[in-house]
């Protein structure tokens, strides 16, 4: 089929090779051009707008920071919405503000063109080993032509329901990842202290009832001095997801204590300067309230 994409940073790059490697042609477009260097040379096309890209599609996708990243792309000018065809649908990835989807969305059906979300779980390595899960929401029909594409970029791909769901779902699912990663954290930082060597603590805990996926690439991290990279997704990324969720919490009236607490740790990570670190860098700061020399 013929793709177009919008938003060629972490994810979007390991998105698209999958896509060409199950034969679809790929036209992309990103604010900064020079980051489609490595695309290109797998064959990817480019356009001069997210407006041009859409209107050389059957199918485009956008996987691109925040709220306000997705109504530029979708609305702004030269927007999705301005060269989107009657017959295609746009999908966007992004993990954002589930009301800013809805309304986004909202604009397309006003004109009579289908726009849904469809969040991805997963990291670029998750992609990578082909093991990603998508979450879709929106016109159930439309979901039943692009479910083969989707295939292509994971195998386990759910039907959520009406648009905005997913998305709203991936919320929630982010701030439980942060809350088990944080755990994890707390719980070796107090294994160490107690004078159980870090090495140790990790391999029982992934060798134990806790271990997780998400534990099980991200826990290694803490050992081969690798923390220093945002391996995964960095501080601000993941607070992004927390900051959404709490907010959420609060316009729905559902208390979400646990993680405000994960949260109250996101910004000491901040405080002490370690933003740009995969956000397991918490298990640093659990190092330094505990008095532990590095
Ligand atoms: P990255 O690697 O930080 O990439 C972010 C992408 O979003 C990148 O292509 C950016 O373009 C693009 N971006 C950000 N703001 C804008 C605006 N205002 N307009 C257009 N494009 C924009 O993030 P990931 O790929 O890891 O994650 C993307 C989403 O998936 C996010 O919601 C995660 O939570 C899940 P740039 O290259 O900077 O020009």
């Amino acid at each position: 089929m013929k793709i177009g994409f919008l938003g060629l940073g972490d994810m979007g790059q390991a998105i698209i090779p999958r896509l060409l490697a199950a034969g679809h042609a790929v036209t992309g477009w990103n604010r900064t051009k020079e980051k489609a260097a490595p695309m290109f040379k797998l064959g990817m096309l480019w356009a001069g707008s997210p407006r041009e890209v859409a209107s050389e599609s059957e199918i485009v996708f956008s996987i691109v920071t925040d709220s306000e990243a997705v109504r530029a792309l979708a609305l702004g000018e030269n927007g999705i919405i301005a060269g989107l065809r009657k017959n295609a649908i746009y999908l966007d990835m992004s993990t954002i503000d589930p009301d800013v989807s809805r309304s986004v969305a909202a604009e397309f059906t006003k004109v009579g063109l289908i726009m849904m979300d469809a969040p991805i779980s997963g990291t670029t390595l998750t992609l990578a080993k082909g093991n990603a899960s998508l979450m879709v929401a929106g016109d159930k029909a439309a979901f039943d032509r692009v479910l083969p594409v989707l295939l292509a970029i994971g195998p386990k791909v759910t039907y959520i329901g009406a648009q905005g769901l997913a998305v709203q779902l991936k919320v929630a699912l982010n701030m439980t990842l942060v809350i088990e990663v944080i755990g994890f954290c707390e719980g070796i930082a107090l294994a160490e202290k107690g004078g159980v060597p870090r090495e140790v603590a990790v391999d029982a805990f992934l060798k134990s009832v806790v271990a997780s996926p998400v534990l099980n690439y991200r826990a290694p991290l803490i050992l081969d001095g690798h923390i220093s990279d945002a391996t995964y997704g960095n501080v601000n990324l993941q607070q992004k997801d927390m900051l959404l969720a709490l907010d959420l919490g609060r316009k729905m009236g559902v208390p979400v204590p646990l993680g405000a607490a994960a949260n109250e740790m996101l910004n000491a990570c901040r405080g002490l300067g370690l933003a740009h670190h995969d956000f397991v860098t918490v298990y640093e700061v659990y190092r330094r309230l505990g008095g532990m020399s590095k």
